[in-house]
């Protein structure tokens, strides 16, 4: 219980100083104890229950209208296959990216430019795909730091990369991986995103091809595949991408080394036993077929010498990939294995790069593995043995500096400024604090509930900022309204600048599952507020068919009927269509508005048309008018006072 008098009068002095006068020297005892707001605010904390624990909490979160949040966080959008965008301290819900899911608002996937982006990821036969498993969002770094440019997603369901471009919050590329059927340790960027990784959970035959299961241990593989971002392009390029094929061990969550451990990939790993299943066929089920041995492998790539075996020629092709065959990565030591404890999930390097955490799910601690030791001794030669696959491994004890006896269920970890890691405990439901110096808990604090990952201000660069972690929760039971069986769930904002940790606020996730999300400070994203008039945002050129003001007009040639409209405030241009049923038409629209959050959309009755038009966006749509009739066009932002008359019409007339 905390003593009223003592906390109410400092919550008052940071209300008066937000008010523009300045904080009183001394704090609670020089409050104004006895002013109106003090006797309003004490009536209010009665009214609404709050102690001032809670008051503090609303004191640090809280943002009056207009106020900015200090950090974003870019939050995995789970099986919606969306990206989330939150402020931090608000925990204000500002964007929803269309990613991997058709999204209407911003017009994605509904007819223009951005069913191109959509499609790049459509792979397996003519089965369209229209969702995403996302787990981990990757901010592009620049020597180790965020540097606000790019933001990359895995698809976990389907093995795919999505591209995010940060200059306008949109997805600019998505690309399948040709070889795996899933994926989970992605998309993480090596310090200066040169590449993008992207390494599968289930194994399965390369390049999706069929072997039977009798067959996993011949012809069941991991890998590692290692996107080439080319960053003046924005864009990640297939042809310069390549990959290490691992043994089919099921790799987990990988982690880029830095600074020292930069050229380097770690990798943990939960299925040594390769069970498979099995269970009407009499076998235990995977789950505890998995969990047989008591250690399991990190993985550790040297990616610099994979890259020059690569370039030298020494990989295999499969489905326009070099892959680097698993015998040349054993052989070359680009691929070893160090024991790690149980079932691991999480491989979290430390910000200077010297050390690589590893959570044990099915263990009480995390292990702490020292670059340093591994690095000496592979130089030297100095493995333990080789698994069936015939993979150095290094000796445990000796490439490890300990572990921290954390609780029930560590899994992923994240870094402060002050030299703590704070790794999420899922079975306990604490995030737990340690002291990367003496590997001791200093802190736990309660969760609601069942957490999975974590994430830190900045806490996966070589410069974290501490003040904030966010407890991921899977479950939310209790925390807010019942809104039916299946539950929001909760992003628990923690300050961690405070001597114990303190709950701040509970963020509903009305969208599920996220995984893994990365918080970055505001200043560092540079926006766009405005395209340049014309611009196709997915080539990031001047389209060809942009439209000028004075240049709109109907072009028919045979069936085929082009039409150059441009939108502003507040009319299309040409504002009737008519064409003859079964012609093809080209629509090619351009916002010729400049001024800033002036959006247009533009719909066309029947058509599952929809387009968003960012002041200067242009887009392209292709359809047939295959039925004959009168079919409303019409804007769907409320852009102006004459909004609803934002209006025409597509006429179609019938055959004769
Ligand atoms: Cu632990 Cu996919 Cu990173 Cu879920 S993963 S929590
Ligand atoms: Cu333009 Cu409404």
């Amino acid at each position: 219980m905390h003593s009223s008098r003592l906390i109410i009068p400092v919550a008052l002095a940071a209300l008066t100083f937000a008010c523009g006068k300045p904080p009183v020297e001394g704090g609670a005892s020089a409050a104004p104890a006895s002013s109106g707001t003090s006797a309003q605010v004490k009536q209010l904390m009665t009214a609404r229950g709050l102690s001032e624990a809670d008051v503090q909490a609303a004191l640090k979160t809280y943002l009056p209208s207009g106020k900015l949040d200090e950090y974003l966080i870019f939050a995995s959008g789970g099986q919606s296959g969306q990206v989330l965008v939150i402020g931090v301290p608000s925990m204000r819900l500002l964007k929803l990216i269309g990613v991997f899911t058709p999204e209407p608002w911003q017009g994605y996937g509904y007819g223009g430019l951005s069913d191109a982006v959509l499609a790049g990821g459509q792979q397996i036969g003519n089965k369209k795909l229209t969702w995403a498993d996302v787990h981990h969002p990757n901010l592009s770094e620049t020597k180790g730091d965020y540097d606000g440019q790019f933001l990359f997603v895995n698809d976990k369901a389907n093995a795919r990369v999505a591209v995010i471009d940060l200059a306008d919050f949109s997805t600019k590329q998505i690309v399948a991986n040709p070889l795996v059927g899933s994926d989970h340790g992605g998309a993480f960027v090596t310090p200066n995103t040169e590449y993008v990784i992207e390494t599968s959970q289930y194994p399965a035959p390369l390049g999706r091809e069929y072997a039977p299961i009798a067959e996993y241990k011949e012809k069941y593989r991991g890998l590692a595949m290692f996107w080439k971002f080319d960053r003046t392009k924005g864009r990640i390029d297939p042809s310069q991408s390549w990959a290490v094929e691992l043994p089919p061990y099921t790799q987990d969550l990988a982690d880029s080394g830095k600074l020292v451990s930069d050229g380097w990939v770690f990798i943990n790993s939960f299925n040594s036993e390769m069970a498979t299943g099995g269970i009407l066929e009499g076998n235990p089920p995977i789950e505890s077929g998995a969990s047989q041995n008591d250690m399991d492998y990190l993985h550790v790539i040297n990616w610099k010498k994979a890259e020059q075996l690569i370039n030298a020629g020494k990989a295999r092709t499969i489905k326009g990939i070099r892959v680097l065959p698993l015998e040349v990565a054993a052989a070359e030591n680009v691929l070893t294995l160090i024991g790690e404890p149980k079932s691991p999930h999480g491989a979290d390097v430390t910000p200077d790069g010297t050390e690589i955490v590893v959570g044990g799910k099915l263990d009480t601690h995390t292990t702490v593995y020292s670059f340093a030791k591994i690095k000496a001794q592979i130089e030297a030669g100095k493995f333990e043995g080789k698994d069936g696959f015939g993979i150095n491994i290094l000796p445990f004890k000796d490439s490890i500096r300990g572990q921290a006896e954390i609780g029930l269920g560590p899994l992923h970890t994240v870094f402060d400024d002050k030299g703590f890691a704070y790794t999420s405990v899922f079975i306990e439901s604490v995030v737990a604090k340690w002291s990367l110096k003496d590997l001791k808990v200093v802190d736990k604090i309660p969760v609601q509930y069942n957490i999975g990952h974590i994430l830190a201000a900045e806490g996966d660069t070589v410069s974290p900022d501490g003040k904030y972690v966010v407890a991921m929760n899977k479950m939310s039971q209790d925390r807010f309204q019942h809104v039916g069986p299946l539950y929001p769930q909760n992003f628990q904002l923690i300050d961690v600048d405070t001597e114990k940790m303190t709950m701040l606020i509970d963020g509903a996730i009305g969208i599920g599952e996220p995984h893994y999300s990365q918080m970055i400070k505001a200043d560092k994203l540079k926006p766009i507020s405005v395209y340049k008039m014309g611009t196709n945002p997915y080539t990031d050129e001047i389209d060809k068919f942009a439209v000028t003001p004075g240049k709109e007009r109907i072009e028919r040639k045979g069936n085929v009927v082009d039409v150059y409209m441009t939108a502003v405030r507040s009319h299309f241009t040409p504002d009737r269509i008519e064409v003859n049923e079964g012609d093809t038409i080209n629509l090619h629209i351009t916002s010729v508005e400049q001024a800033e959050d002036q959006t247009h959309g533009f719909t066309i009755d029947m058509h599952n048309v929809n387009l968003s038009l960012e002041p200067g966006k242009h887009e392209n749509v292709t359809f047939v008018a295959d039925k004959a009739g009168v079919f409303p066009m019409y804007c769907t932002e409320f852009c102006s006072a004459l909004h609803l008359e934002m209006t025409g019409y597509l006429l179609v007339k019938p055959k004769k």
